[in-house]
């Protein structure tokens, strides 16, 4: 089945090549008494934490500024099974009168670290948020804004050392305090100047001026995490050619949908390949 998908849509899916818990040292609740590690891809003797049960299948959705993710979010977010906690988008661009969001782009060396502080404690609150359905989906995660655009920031001089130093300390102590497992990453992947030309025809003012090489650095390190694992990855990932219109992006959704909400079987089918392809 699911190569029969991959020919249709030109989607893929890869594994990490090793667990994340190597890298994070164990994402583990203060004060909580974690427990062997039953995934195939942790390493023995890898710990998670007892409070594994609370834990939902959580779906990240990322890609490029104006890949589609919120687009695919709202269509997966329709299913019964599925409960999204939905981007603070609207906190990034508002806390007492102050546009952070705007005065990142606008001066990005004065408020890179300030901003990407707030994203990061907001991404953090999403990740803990209780959920009651089955399936867990957010737009992003901690470690898309840490890995691509913090990285990003730091790579180009508009966050200084000093100030990368400090955001991956709270990075690595918010991590290590909240549950911040992914247990599946969708990446729409797409061409920079597509996604270049959708964000100038869309009506959001901050990102008016955002030029093409953004777009191009901000792909390219979404490769890097994705195909080449320059940071650990977090969960396994579908990658989905996203470059369509929408009535095509739509018909994708509709064939890897399935796949996703059964993902019991289309796990364990992929780990222990039952299913002769
Ligand atoms: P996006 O997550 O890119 O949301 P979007 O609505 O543009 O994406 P899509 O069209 O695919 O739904 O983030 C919104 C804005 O916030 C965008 O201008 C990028 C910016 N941003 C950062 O600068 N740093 C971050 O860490 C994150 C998560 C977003
Ligand atoms: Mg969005």
């Amino acid at each position: 089945m699911w190569r029969f998908v991959s020919r249709l849509c030109g989607v893929s899916l890869r594994w990490p090549s090793r667990c994340s818990d190597d890298f994070w040292g164990g994402n583990v609740v203060p004060g909580a008494v974690s427990e062997p590690c039953v995934s195939p891809h942790c390493s023995p003797g890898a710990r998670v934490p007892n409070s594994a049960s609370k834990h939902k299948f959580t779906i990240c959705v990322e890609g490029n500024i104006g890949s589609g993710k919120s687009t695919l979010l709202n269509y997966l977010a329709k299913f019964r099974e599925v409960e999204m906690v939905a981007e603070q988008l609207d906190k990034w661009r508002s806390i007492r009168g102050n546009n952070l969001l705007e005065m990142m782009y606008r001066d990005p060396c004065r408020w890179s670290y300030l901003f990407q502080s707030y994203v990061q404690l907001t991404m953090a609150q999403s990740h803990a948020v209780s959920t009651t359905s089955p399936v867990k989906l957010m737009e992003r995660s901690i470690h898309s804004a840490c890995f691509c655009f913090v990285e990003n920031m730091y790579l180009n001089g508009k966050m200084s050392e000093a100030e990368y130093s400090v955001y991956w300390k709270w990075y690595k102590a918010l991590t290590d305090s909240f549950d911040c497992r992914v247990d599946l990453i969708v990446y729409l992947r797409t061409d920079p100047k597509l996604v270049h030309a959708r964000a100038k025809n869309r009506a959001r003012v901050e990102e008016q001026e955002i030029p093409l090489e953004y777009f191009i650095d901000l792909h390219k390190l979404y490769e890097e995490w994705m195909s080449e694992e320059k940071f650990p990855l977090a969960a396994p990932v579908i990658i989905l050619d996203a470059n369509d219109d929408l009535s095509t992006m739509y018909r994708k959704y509709n064939l890897i949908t399935q796949e996703i909400m059964d993902n019991k079987s289309f796990l364990t089918s992929l780990v222990q390949p039952k299913i002769s392809y």
